[in-house]
């Protein structure tokens, strides 16, 4: 496909700050043994990408705003575009060498996301869409799932970790949800469990307590895949909202229906 210039800086970005996170990970992989400064290692790589993108996308592109996990947001001269960045969604897994994580680059404008790209280096699998052009994975077009009964349908989720408050309302939502599919999974990268619905991988994915970051570039590779995606309570925005639900056209409404209630 032949993308736009901005979805052209985002990949080259991608793929820069991927390639260093390679590296990195790599010396994860050897320092688990020995688990001294693992997490300081990490963050380093985590800060090191995040670096490499923001040279990439404001070196190209000066006058948009800034909104990355690490650096927080900088506004830009024009004040109707935005980077939403984040260097390394699966910060877990990347520190416990599980090769599931990605870099996630979302572009606003006027408070629409018009372009996603998401990068999972380790398996060199880069997914990307822009506004009215179709969804992608490296060189092929891909489109959500075609499977149509819950039974047949595997879903993700992200567990809370750590004392999270809303561990109670996913359990319930488990409860009713896993008897009436074929399974759940919780792969622990927002990015790429959107960026998987996308690709007809699983049917659906639902999510709460996220930042922009993780979900600004899934939302758009989802919906131009022929997804669909809401905040859980669909009043809301979804990048606002922090929560996401989103699954192939004919499964999404039983999908809400059994994760709302
Ligand atoms: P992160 O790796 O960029 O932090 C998975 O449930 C999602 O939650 C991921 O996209 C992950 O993004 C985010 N998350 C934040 N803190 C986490 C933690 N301590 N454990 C697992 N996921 C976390
Ligand atoms: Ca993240």
């Amino acid at each position: 496909m032949n993308g736009s210039a901005n979805l052209n800086v985002m990949i080259k970005a991608a793929r820069a700050a991927g390639r260093s996170l390679v590296k990195d990970f790599r010396e994860v992989e050897n320092l688990q043994v020995s688990m001294k400064g693992a997490g300081d290692f990490v963050s380093k790589a985590d800060i090191a990408a995040e670096k490499i993108l923001k040279d990439e996308l404001r070196g190209a592109r000066p006058t948009y705003g800034w909104l990355a996990e690490e650096g927080g947001e900088e506004p830009g001269e024009d004040p109707t575009r935005r980077w939403i960045v984040d260097p390394l969604d699966g910060t877990t897994n990347f520190l416990h060498g599980l090769p599931h994580w990605a870099v996630s680059i979302a572009l606003e404008h006027k408070g629409k996301i018009v372009a996603g790209v998401i990068y999972d280096a380790a398996k060199d699998e880069m997914y990307f869409a822009e506004k009215g052009a179709g969804a992608w994975m490296n060189d092929t077009r891909i489109r959500v799932s075609g499977r149509q009964r819950m039974i047949e349908s595997v879903f993700a989720t992200g567990l809370p970790f750590g004392g999270r408050s809303d561990l109670p309302m996913t359990l319930k939502e488990l409860a009713q949800i896993m008897p009436a599919c074929a399974g759940v999974r919780r792969w622990g990268s927002a990015a790429l469990d959107m960026a998987y619905v996308a690709a007809g991988r699983y049917e659906g994915y639902w999510e709460r307590r996220l930042n922009a970051w993780d979900i600004a570039a899934g939302v758009i590779i989802v919906k131009e895949a022929g997804g669909f995606a809401q905040a859980l309570d669909p009043a809301d925005k979804i990048v606002e909202s922090g929560t996401v639900i989103c699954g192939n056209e004919v499964i999404f409404e039983n999908f809400a229906k059994v994760i709302r209630g």
